[in-house]
């Protein structure tokens, strides 16, 4: 299926600017032309900006309200990608725009059936207006995507997710707010101690199963601050211990032949902190891990190469 990338240049949920960069740095470094040489039908839909950009420190009913009508405009792109057979690449921008991306998806689906989703993060980002310490709508995506929360980021058209298909992999970092919040609502999240015990794909296995047993669909989003702060600094928030980002490429390999896979979305790039280039080419291996060319389109290329007597 085709991929269509869709940009999200915005820093209204986070703390600095930085991410609002993100996903024009990675078009200027030619992320289209790399995934098409690697067989990835992907080309650039659309960059998405705030209307009337916010600093990160102005008051929040403020961010709210400008964050709210971008996650509607984003939610529509996603949602008509979806609904033309392709899949949608969301970049960010920070990870507030989650709470569009994965409604949008939800919407064109529902037809068939629900969405499963694995948040891959070292956050939980399930807090509210109401509960939150910091501030920072990044920090509450995930609690809006289940329905709970400030009606800007809740009352996006098409349906919340259920709580019985979505799973966290990789948090190490959290208030006590969000951990009730989740367990409430009965979220299953794999913390970053049971990633190190049992491996990655032993744990993204589980997650796949939670998230594609019953849906008709699932997707992915990567917080890039689920990868250790050593090996992948040019993130918004910077957190040590957790995932390798060579493993992790490895582990989304298993995502290419699943035929449900209806989204993929990298969040919380910040150029200007990338000083060697490392996380955009990061961002790069996990979109291909994911969407490359999946055995059977492999296979197709071998043949037609033999029908030439190669
Ligand atoms: C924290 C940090 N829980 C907050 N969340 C982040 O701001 O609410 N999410 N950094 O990515
Ligand atoms: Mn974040
Ligand atoms: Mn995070
Ligand atoms: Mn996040």
């Amino acid at each position: 299926r085709p991929i269509h990338i869709v940009g999200v240049g915005s820093c209204l949920g986070a703390p600095i600017f930085g991410p609002a960069s993100g996903p024009r740095a990675l078009k200027n470094l030619g992320l289209e032309a790399h995934l098409r040489r690697l067989g990835i039908p992907a080309h650039w839909q659309a960059l998405l900006e705030p209307s009337a950009p916010k600093p990160p420190h102005s008051p929040l009913n403020e961010r709210l309200g400008t964050v709210s009508a971008l996650l509607h405009d984003l939610a529509n792109t996603v949602a008509g990608v979806c609904e033309e057979g392709a899949i949608p690449l969301v970049l960010g921008g920070d990870h507030a725009i989650g709470a569009g991306t994965w409604r949008g998806v939800a919407r064109a689906l529902a037809p068939r059936g629900k969405l499963g989703l694995i948040w891959i993060d070292a956050h939980l980002d399930a807090h509210t207006s109401l509960t939150t310490h910091s501030g920072n709508i990044h920090g509450m995506p995930m609690a809006a995507l289940l329905g709970v929360g400030d009606e800007t980021l809740t009352g996006l058209p098409g349906p919340h997710l259920d709580p019985a298909h979505v799973v966290i992999v990789g948090a190490r970092s959290w208030e006590p707010e969000e951990l009730t919040l989740l367990n409430k609502l009965g979220v299953k999240i794999f913390f970053m101690p049971e990633v190190k015990t049992r491996g990655l794909p032993a744990v993204l296995a589980d997650a796949l199963r939670i998230a594609r047993t019953g849906t008709a669909g699932f997707g992915v989003s990567v917080d890039l601050d689920a990868i250790d702060c050593a090996k992948l600094p040019g993130t918004t928030c910077l957190v040590p211990d957790g995932l390798d980002p060579q493993e992790l490429t490895d582990a989304l390999h298993s995502l290419r032949n699943c035929a449900d896979l209806a989204g993929f979305e990298v969040v919380e790039y910040v150029p200007e902190r990338d000083k060697d280039g490392s996380g955009a080419r990061w961002v790069a291996d996990f979109a291909a891990a994911a969407l490359g060319p999946t055995t059977a389109q492999l296979r197709d290329r071998e043949q037609a190469y033999g029908a030439h007597n190669y």
